[in-house]
């Protein structure tokens, strides 16, 4: 079967390897995991198999950013070529980096996602200033969706890997698959099963 090759991108410390680790259904503890925390950089793309498809790979890319990034030279750098897609984390905005790099995929006609991460957080944070969820959610979709208006992307998904049935994680493994080659979808659809199941 065909291999699935998915990339996690986005600034350091935005979350990508948590986020790797939840695509494959482990925690961030779990033998095996990428590793996470504000010390843990990834200098270079590292691959992750899922456990039980393998024909699954879950790319770690290295962290954007820096005030002298550039996003062709990263796109070379981890062989932009070798993804069937890519997903741009962040845990603010979308900052210039993400915008820069966006476009950088779309002109070397790849497929992306916009992930906003950590939701879980900014859900907390806003509660103990008494502000409802939804309200939250709203504002932070507003706000990230008037940054990458110009991209013309697919929305934004609002996630976090600690709470995968909440928010916008299903939506984005659904999405996912859909947008897919056709013969690929078979191996992804399993994986996302597996995953609920398995956080569930
Ligand atoms: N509260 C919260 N913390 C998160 C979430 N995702 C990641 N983190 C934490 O943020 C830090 C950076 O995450 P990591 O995945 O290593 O970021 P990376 O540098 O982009 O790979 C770690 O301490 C994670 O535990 C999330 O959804 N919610
Ligand atoms: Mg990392």
């Amino acid at each position: 079967m065909d291999c699935v090759n998915i990339a996690v991108t986005g600034e350091t410390g935005a979350g990508k390897s948590s986020l790797v680790n939840a695509i494959r259904g482990l925690k961030d503890t779990d033998d095996g995991a990428a590793p996470t925390g504000v010390t843990q950089t990834t200098t270079k793309p590292t691959s992750y198999p899922h456990p039980t498809m393998p024909n699954v790979t879950i790319w770690d890319l290295p962290g954007t950013g820096g005030p002298g990034f550039k996003p062709k030279t990263y796109m070379k750098a981890v062989k932009f070529q070798t993804y069937d897609f890519f997903i741009i984390v962040s845990e603010t905005r979308f900052m210039d980096n993400d915008i820069v790099l966006a476009k950088e995929i779309k002109k070397k006609k790849k497929k992306f996602y916009f992930v906003r991460t950590k939701i879980d957080r900014d859900v907390q944070e806003e509660a103990q200033k008494g502000v409802k969820e939804k309200e939250t959610l709203q504002t932070i979709r507003k706000v990230c969706e008037k940054n990458i208006r110009e991209l013309k992307s697919p929305p934004v998904f609002l996630i976090t890997p600690r709470e995968q049935r909440k928010f916008d994680f299903q939506n984005l493994a659904e999405s996912l698959e859909r947008n897919l080659p056709k013969h690929k979808r078979q191996a992804l659809s399993e994986l996302w099963y597996k995953n609920t199941r398995l956080s569930g």
